[in-house]
C-alpha cells in the first residue's frame, strides 16, 4: 500500500499563522518579513512529507482554501479589484478575506461571507457566482510550491475543490442556477490539469466532499458530465470524498473516469467493501482509516483487519490515507504536559496520525520488520488500558441517567402562563434591551488570564482582577441603560473550553489549538468519559454581578449541544448519551444559579444547527435528541425563572417546529445582516415565544445608527407581535473593542426609547 495525506492543518505547531498574519494585518511587519515567515510555517509541512508516497501540495493556505480556490480560478468579487491604492494579490485577497472598514479618501469593502465547511467547525469564504460570473485560471502559486516541493525530493500530488463542491459551496447571488456555471468553470479546471500534467504531475487530488449529501438528480447528472470533461488531462485523478458515506451516490462515484477513489472509512466503514468490488482493476482505492475529525489514536489491529482482505483485492492499488484533511486536528501531542499520564497514550494529533499511517503501511507488507510488531504490540495495549481504564466510568453518572423523568423536559406551566409570571416579576419595558452576553476581551484581561495560567498571580489577585472587569462591565451597561445586564465573561476563554474545564470526564489541552477561520482558532476540549459537574462554573461570578445593580443580571451557560459539537468526542458512546450528560451537568448549574437568586438564565446553543447531519434524512433523529438535552437542561426551573438561549447562524427556516420545541422563553438570534429575512419562519410558523433578533451585526466594524437599528425592529415588528420582541445585537461582543461597543450600544437602547414613545402614542 502507499500512504498520502489529504491536507494538513495549516496554523502552525504554535500557531505561527496567526502570529504572522495579525502582525501583517496591524502592519508590524512588512511583506517581505510576512512571506518569511509563511515560509517557515509552511516547513512544518515539509518535515511531515518525510514519512508519506506523496506530498500534498495545495492544502496550505493563507486564510481559506475555499477562497484560495476562487482566486485559483480568477472568480473574485469586483469590489476586490477597485481601489486607488497601490495593491497586490495578498492585499485583494486579505480584502475579500476580511473585508475594509472606510479609510481615509479609500472605499470601504464588504468581506465575502463566511460559513461551516460542512458539519465541521471550520469555516469557509463563500464564493460569489452570478450569471455573468467568468473565470479564469491563476495557478502560477499553486505551481511554484509545486516546483518548491519537488526541489526538496519529495513526490508531490496536488490538492484542488472539485468543480462540482467549489459550485455547491458557492452563492447564486442574483438566484440564477449556478450549474450554469459549469462549463466555463470546467474549461479553466481542464487548462489546470493539463498544465499540471506538463510539470509533469502524475496524481492531483480533487475533493469532492458534496458527493456526501443527497444530490438532485440535476447535480448527479452535472458529476457525471463534468469528470468526462475532465478525463484525458493528462493526470490521474483521485476523486477525494469525505465526512460521509456515499449511498446514493455511491453508484455514480464509481461509474466517473477517475483513476481513484478516497474513502471517508471513519464515517463510512461499511462502504469500503463494496468500493473495492466496483472499481476496476486499475483504479486506486484510498481508504481513510485514521479519523481526520477526532484525536483518538487509531485501533492498528481493527484497521488491519478491515485492510487485509482490502489490500488482498487491490494489491498496491491500495491507498492509506487519514479520513479527511487533518486540518481539524492539533498538530503534535507531544508538546503537551498536563494530559494525565493514563490518558496521554490514548491520544494522536495531526503529526502522531501519519506515524500510525506509516506501521499500517508497513505492516501490510509481505515481511514485516520487527519493529512493526512491536508498535502494533504497543498500540494494542494502548487501546485495551483505554477500553479498561475506570477513568471512564463513573456509575454515579450511570445511575443519574437512568433517573432522569419524563416530566424534567418540561417547563411545569405553558409558556403563556409563564411570561406573564415574569413580567410581574421583572417589571420590563415594552422592547428590552440586553446583550449576548460576553464584552470585549481586552488586551489586559487576557494579559491576566495568561499570568493566572501561568502561576504568574495569585488566585485572589486574579480573582480581584476578574471582579474589576466585571464590576466596570455592569456600571458601563447601567449608564448605558441597559434592562438586562450580564457580568461580561471575562473569566472565560473560549466558553466551551471555560466550561469543560469544570466536567468530570472532560480534559482540555494547552496547545490543542485548530483553526476556526483565518487566524482564529479554538482548543476543543476532550471529552474521555462520563460527564458531570465537578464544581459551580459560573455562580460567583454571577452572584458578584448581581450585587453590584438592581437590574437583573444574566445567568450564562453554554447548552449540552454546543458543548459537544466544539468538543472531541468519546467514539465508544453515542453522541446524544454523551449529550444527554452534558445536559444533566449544565442542569446542575441551572439548578444553583436559581437558588442564589438569579431571575434570568440564558443557556446559549451557537451551534445547535450547524450539527445537522449533512444529509437531510438524518435531521430529525438529531434534532430529537439536541432538543430533548436542552429542555432536560432547561426545564426544571420555576415559571418565574427566564431561560433564554441564543443561536448562530440563525437559518431556522427548516427546522423551527424544533426551535419552537425548545420552549426558551426568550431567544436572541443573529439576523441584523438578513434584514430580518430570517424572521419569516417565524411567522409562517406563528412562533409563540418572546424573541431577541439581533440589530447589530457584532462581525462588522461599523456603529449601527439609531435610525437602522429602529428601521430593523420596525421590519421585525411586521413579521413578529411587537410584545414579544427584544432589542440586542446579533451575538456575543468579546471580539469587539469597547470604543466600538459603546457607541453600538447606545443607539440600540435609544432606539429602544424612541420606540416605547412611537408604541405608546401609536
Ligand atoms: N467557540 C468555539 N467554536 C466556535 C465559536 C466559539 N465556532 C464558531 C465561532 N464561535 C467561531 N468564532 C470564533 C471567534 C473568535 C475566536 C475563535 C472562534 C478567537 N479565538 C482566539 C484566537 O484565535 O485568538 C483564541 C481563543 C481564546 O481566546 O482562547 O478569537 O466561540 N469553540
Ligand atoms: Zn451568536
Amino acid at each position: 500500500a502507499k500512504i498520502h495525506n489529504l491536507g494538513f492543518p495549516r496554523i502552525g505547531k504554535h500557531r505561527e499563522l496567526k502570529r504572522a498574519l495579525e502582525a501583517y494585518w496591524n502592519t508590524d511587519i512588512e511583506q517581505q518579513e510576512f512571506t518569511k515567515q509563511i515560509t517557515q510555517v509552511r516547513e512544518q509541512h515539509y518535515s511531515a512529507f518525510d514519512l508519506l508516497d506523496y506530498a500534498q501540495v495545495g492544502d496550505f493556505s493563507l486564510y481559506d482554501h475555499v477562497l484560495d480556490a476562487s482566486f485559483l480560478f480568477g472568480n473574485v468579487p469586483d469590489r476586490a479589484k477597485v481601489d486607488n491604492t497601490v495593491e497586490n494579490d495578498v492585499d485583494a485577497y486579505f480584502r475579500i478575506a476580511r473585508g475594509r472598514a472606510k479609510q481615509n479618501d479609500c472605499c470601504a469593502t464588504h468581506a465575502g461571507e463566511m460559513t461551516k465547511w460542512f458539519d465541521t467547525n471550520y469555516h469557509y469564504i463563500v464564493p460569489e457566482f452570478s450569471s455573468s460570473t467568468t473565470f479564469m485560471l491563476n495557478c502560477e502559486s499553486l505551481i511554484s510550491e509545486i516546483r518548491t516541493v519537488r526541489s526538496r525530493g519529495f513526490e508531490v500530488k496536488p490538492v484542488v475543490i472539485g468543480p462540482l463542491t467549489y459550485l455547491y459551496l458557492g452563492k447564486a447571488i442574483d438566484n440564477s442556477n449556478k450549474l450554469e456555471l459549469l462549463e466555463p468553470l470546467l474549461k479553466e479546471y481542464k487548462l489546470l490539469l493539463q498544465t499540471l500534467a506538463k510539470q509533469g504531475v502524475e496524481w492531483v487530488q480533487i475533493d469532492e466532499p458534496a458527493l456526501v449529501t443527497e444530490l438532485s438528480d440535476e447535480w448527479q447528472f452535472a458529476y457525471k458530465y463534468a469528470f468526462e470533461y475532465l478525463n484525458d488531462s493528462g493526470v490521474k485523478l483521485l476523486l477525494t470524498t469525505y465526512f460521509g458515506d456515499l449511498a446514493k451516490n455511491l453508484k455514480l462515484a464509481c461509474a466517473l473516469p477517475v483513476a481513484g477513489v478516497h474513502i471517508d472509512a471513519i464515517r463510512a466503514p461499511h462502504e469500503v467493501e463494496i468500493l473495492a468490488a466496483k472499481l476496476n482493476a486499475n483504479q486506486v482505492l484510498s481508504v481513510g482509516i485514521v479519523d481526520g475529525r477526532n484525536i483518538w489514536r487509531t485501533d492498528l489491529n481493527r484497521a488491519l483487519a478491515l485492510l487485509k482482505p482490502i489490500a488482498e483485492i487491490k494489491g498496491n492499488n491500495l491507498w492509506l490515507a487519514p479520513a479527511c484533511s487533518l486540518l481539524h486536528c492539533p498538530v503534535d501531542v507531544t508538546i503537551e504536559q498536563n494530559i494525565l499520564a493514563e490518558i496521554r497514550p490514548w491520544l494522536a494529533f495531526a503529526e502522531q496520525k501519519l506515524e500510525e499511517l506509516e506501521i499500517l503501511k508497513k505492516a501490510l507488507t509481505n515481511t514485516p520488520s520487527n519493529s512493526v510488531f512491536e508498535a502494533l504490540q504497543n498500540n494494542q495495549n494502548i487501546i485495551a488500558a483505554r477500553k479498561a481504564s475506570t477513568l471512564a466510568t463513573n456509575f454515579s453518572v450511570q445511575q443519574a441517567l437512568s433517573q432522569i423523568q419524563q416530566s424534567w423536559l418540561t417547563r411545569s406551566d405553558p409558556y403563556k402562563v409563564r411570561i406573564n409570571a415574569q413580567q410581574a416579576l421583572l417589571n420590563l419595558p415594552r422592547f428590552p434591551t440586553t446583550t449576548i452576553g460576553s464584552f470585549p476581551q481586552t488586551a489586559e484581561i487576557r494579559k491576566t488570564r495568561r499570568e493566572f495560567i501561568n502561576g504568574d498571580i495569585t488566585d485572589v489577585t486574579y480573582e480581584n482582577a476578574l471582579k474589576a472587569q466585571i464590576a466596570n462591565c455592569i456600571q458601563q451597561q447601567e449608564s448605558l441603560g441597559l434592562d438586562v445586564l450580564v457580568h461580561g465573561e471575562s473569566e472565560r476563554n473560549d466558553m466551551v473550553e471555560y466550561f469543560a474545564a469544570f466536567l468530570n470526564g472532560a480534559l482540555t489541552t494547552q496547545f490543542g489549538w485548530v483553526q476556526s477561520y483565518g487566524s482564529r482558532c479554538v482548543k476543543p476540549p476532550v471529552i474521555y468519559g462520563d460527564i458531570s459537574r465537578a464544581s459551580s462554573m459560573t455562580i460567583q461570578w454571577t452572584q458578584y454581578a448581581q450585587s453590584l445593580t438592581q437590574k437583573p443580571v444574566k445567568g450564562m451557560l453554554t447548552g449540552p449541544v454546543t458543548i459537544l459539537n466544539w468538543s472531541f468526542v468519546r467514539d465508544d458512546q453515542a453522541r446524544s448519551l454523551t449529550t444527554k450528560q452534558i445536559a444533566l451537568a449544565v442542569r446542575d448549574e441551572v439548578i444553583e444559579l436559581e437558588s442564589i437568586g438569579t431571575k434570568i438564565i440564558q443557556i446559549d446553543e451557537a451551534a445547535l444547527r450547524e450539527g445537522l447531519p449533512l444529509k437531510k434524512s438524518e435531521w430529525q433523529t438529531y434534532l430529537n435528541w439536541a432538543v430533548d438535552s436542552f429542555k432536560l437542561c432547561s426545564s426544571s426551573v420555576a415559571s418565574t425563572t427566564q431561560i433564554h438561549t441564543h443561536m448562530c447562524y440563525s437559518q431556522f427556516n427548516d427546522i423551527l417546529p424544533d426551535i419552537q420545541r425548545m420552549d426558551a422563553d426568550v431567544i436572541t438570534i443573529e439576523t441584523s445582516r438578513s434584514n430580518m429575512k430570517l424572521l419569516d419562519a417565524f411567522t409562517q410558523f406563528n412562533y409563540n415565544n418572546d424573541i431577541g433578533p439581533g440589530v447589530y451585526d457584532i462581525h462588522s466594524q461599523n456603529i449601527p445608527t439609531t435610525e437602522a437599528i429602529k428601521a430593523l425592529i420596525l421590519t421585525a415588528s411586521e413579521k413578529v407581535p411587537a410584545q414579544q420582541l427584544w432589542i440586542n445585537p446579533d451575538c456575543g461582543l468579546k471580539t469587539r473593542e469597547w470604543k466600538e461597543v459603546i457607541p453600538a450600544l447606545r443607539n440600540l437602547v435609544e432606539a429602544a426609547k424612541q420606540l416605547r414613545v412611537d408604541h405608546l402614542s401609536a
